[in-house]
């Protein structure tokens, strides 16, 4: 399954002598993927000899005996020292690493093994500049102790959702037709991929939990034991997603009222079992009160009851749980604008600031409606200081061309967690999920594979992947030296008729691909006007006259939502100060954000001099003119990349192609009927 960490990436490495000192069962990751290399590329390698040797690299774990070896222990000094100038930053902790060079031997400290096996996966990333004899010492250690996927796995097969919702990657890694799939060598893979990213932690299952999937909570546990054995050794661990009415649907109670002594008494015997089975399990994520799913409300009880009763739980075992604020009402009427949809987690969660046990992870999805293309962050972020909160964005696909188009996320990624909610200058959204002291929630990112042969099913959103975990790791990394990495590592130089060509196009089509898809389907930052249901596709009034909260208030005047204080929905204000104003006003806000705060006429003038409708008739010839040069663009790789992965990029380039045209016709031809007003190019419009 060509993907990232081919053979051909560990080539530097594979050639050197290389000493690996340390025990435990990352170690051994590190040892088994040591000795592939070396295998194949002529290197030899040691594991904590007794006896003196001469080696290029040494993997070794602080804290362990000295080894014999005068080399060794030069290097190891090397590294320590590096670590005593850095002073009190000094803590490598149980992920970090230092890389450090003594004369001819380059050196990986790690005082833990999972600090070790990322040291590895640096290594491989650097190639020979690894053992560059002027390289300084660096130290690693991730901003986000919490890097988390969540499948949204189907266990059975749902009747509209099929195996994995929103997945366009086929079927699941881990389920088929209500069992496992028991492809345990696969997930073994997956972990590989995951831990080269740096991810250490997934939820194995769907957030809308059916009736086979409550289960595996209780008697399909042993099938969660099983992904947990295997993800285990790559330092990742396992989370489910349970129902809020698991007391009731598993356990036969009356109710799930968390006040309830038999229901606490049931998470309590429920969780402990779990942890009897998989000790070192990383707890539960939930979807409560939202879009169907049972929550506390039937009860009476509020987020903050009911994320504290299965935090009660895990707590005695060190679980966490994840707490989903996807929240609102999804039977709103578009004709009562009180109900904004866009403030509906703030509303529901920032009153309870404060209420959460320190082992609830509140998750917060970084815009304030839907995965959009375009959304201003959440503001949700920054109102819960005295909250654990994770961000949550979505490597899947759903709104930004479904694995069928170009779609590269990590700028827009990069964008949110370096911006300041505050105002500029201030603690950004990375810092928010960092915690003050590192116990924040992390980073959490709806998984986009499958059991397709490129896993992605488009073999270019790999990179959205390796992306979303690498800044998880360091939002501070630039999204274009992460792309650079994946091209590296999946693309290996040696491998290639001509690496320098095959990267630099891949930068060309994909650097600026989220912001083409921007370009061609909903404008200036209005969202949705998607095909209802598959989200696929425009559809420009397919949400407008629906209870789902997702409108863009297009007429013959103009367009956009008035989120305003002064006369919209009140939205605006939830911002700390400086957002606030500036998002308040048509005149200073953002003109990516404009018809997300504000209903303006066709004819407003956008900072850039076009007004409104001239911006959404460019853009969107733009976009698909950007697309047919991605596409010619990609024709100058054949024969120079692997031809399935080249004929599945063309293909799915084909379709981006139409389905931009059409996008792009049918928004300018409704805002051209709606307005009236004239291409001021003369184009066509129909
Ligand atoms: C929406 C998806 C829906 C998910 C929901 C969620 O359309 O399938 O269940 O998000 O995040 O974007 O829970």
């Amino acid at each position: 399954h060509a993907a990232w960490l081919p053979p051909e990436a560990f080539r530097a490495l594979g050639s050197r002598r290389v000493l690996v000192h340390g025990d435990g069962m990352l170690v051994d990751t590190v040892l088994d993927e040591v000795a592939r290399a070396c295998a194949r590329y002529g290197g030899r390698m040691w594991h904590s000899p007794s006896w003196d040797v001469d080696v290029d690299l040494v993997l070794a774990l602080r804290g362990t005996d000295e080894l014999p070896s005068a080399t060794v222990q030069a290097a190891r000094a090397a590294g320590e020292a590096a670590l005593a100038q850095a002073g009190d930053n000094a803590v490598l902790g149980a992920e970090g690493f230092v890389l450090a060079r003594a004369g001819d031997v380059t050196a990986v400290l790690a005082d833990a093994p999972a600090g070790l096996l990322y040291g590895l996966f640096h290594l491989v990333r650097l190639g020979a500049a690894a053992f560059d004899t002027t390289r300084p010492a660096e130290q690693h250690r991730p901003a986000l102790r919490r890097r988390m996927l969540n499948h949204w796995d189907n266990v059975a097969v749902h009747p509209v959702m099929g195996q994995v919702e929103r997945g366009y990657a086929g079927g699941s890694i881990f389920w088929r037709n209500g069992r496992p799939r028991g492809d345990l060598a696969r997930i073994r893979e997956y972990a590989r991929l995951l831990a080269a990213c740096g991810i250490n932690a997934i939820s194995v299952n769907n957030v809308n939990v059916g009736r086979t999937e409550a289960r595996l909570l209780t008697d399909r546990l042993g099938d969660v034991a099983e992904i947990a054995d295997v993800l285990r050794p790559y330092g990742i661990r396992v989370h489910l997603s349970v129902t809020f009415a698991a007391p009731v649907v598993l356990g036969g109670l009356p109710n799930a009222d968390p006040v309830d002594e038999a229901v606490r008494a049931w998470w309590a015997v429920t969780t402990r079992q779990v942890y009897e089975r998989i000790p070192d399990f990383g707890g539960y994520v939930v979807k409560a009160d939202s879009e169907g799913q049972p929550g506390p409300f039937t009860y009476g009880r509020d987020h903050a009851d009911g994320a504290n009763l299965l935090a009660d739980a895990l707590a005695p075992h060190g679980g966490v749980v994840h707490w989903r604020a996807f929240v609102y009402n999804h039977h709103q009427d578009w004709r009562d604008r009180s109900t904004d949809r866009a403030r509906a987690a703030y509303d529901h969660f920032v009153p309870l600031d404060g209420r959460f046990r320190d082992n609830v992870v509140l998750q917060v999805k970084f815009g304030p409606v839907d995965f959009q293309v375009r959304e201003p962050v959440s503001p949700v972020l920054a109102a819960m200081p005295a909250t654990r909160l994770a961000v949550e964005v979505q490597v899947t696909q759903e709104y930004t061309g479904q694995q069928r188009h170009v779609c590269h996320l990590g700028p827009w990624w990069s964008e949110v967690l370096r911006f300041a909610p505050w105002g500029p200058g201030g603690r950004t959204v990375a810092d928010v999920a960092a915690g003050e002291a590192g116990e924040g929630g992390g980073l959490v990112a709806v998984a986009n594979v499958g059991d397709d042969l490129f896993w992605t099913g488009h073999p270019l959103a790999q990179a959205n992947l390796y992306t979303v975990g690498r800044l998880a790791w360091d939002p501070q990394l630039d999204p274009r030296a992460v792309l650079d990495e994946w091209i590296a590592l999946t693309f290996p130089q040696s491998a290639m008729a001509d690496p320098e060509l095959v990267g630099r196009t891949l930068h060309e089509i994909m650097d600026d691909s989220w912001r083409t898809y921007e370009r061609y389907t909903a404008p200036l930052g209005v969202g949705f006007m998607v095909h209802p249901g598959d989200h696929y596709g425009p559809d420009v009034d397919g949400y407008e006259y629906t209870r789902w909260g997702t409108y863009h208030f297009a007429d013959r005047d103009g367009v956009g939502v008035d989120r305003s204080r002064a006369s919209g929905t009140g939205f605006a204000g939830q911002y700390p100060p400086y957002w606030a104003q500036v998002y308040e006003s048509p005149e200073r806000c953002p003109d990516e954000l404009l018809l997300f705060f504000h209903h303006v006429p066709y004819g407003h003038v956008l900072h850039d001099g076009s007004t409104v409708i001239q911006h959404i008739y460019d853009t969107h010839f733009a976009g698909v003119e950007e697309v047919a040069v991605m596409r010619g663009r990609w024709r100058t790789l054949k024969g120079l990349i692997d031809p399935a992965v080249y004929e599945r990029v063309e293909q799915r380039l084909d379709e981006q192609a139409r389905s931009a045209t059409e996008w792009r016709d049918q928004t300018n031809t409704y805002f051209f009927r709606k307005s009236g007003v004239p291409d001021a190019h003369g184009r066509r419009i129909y």
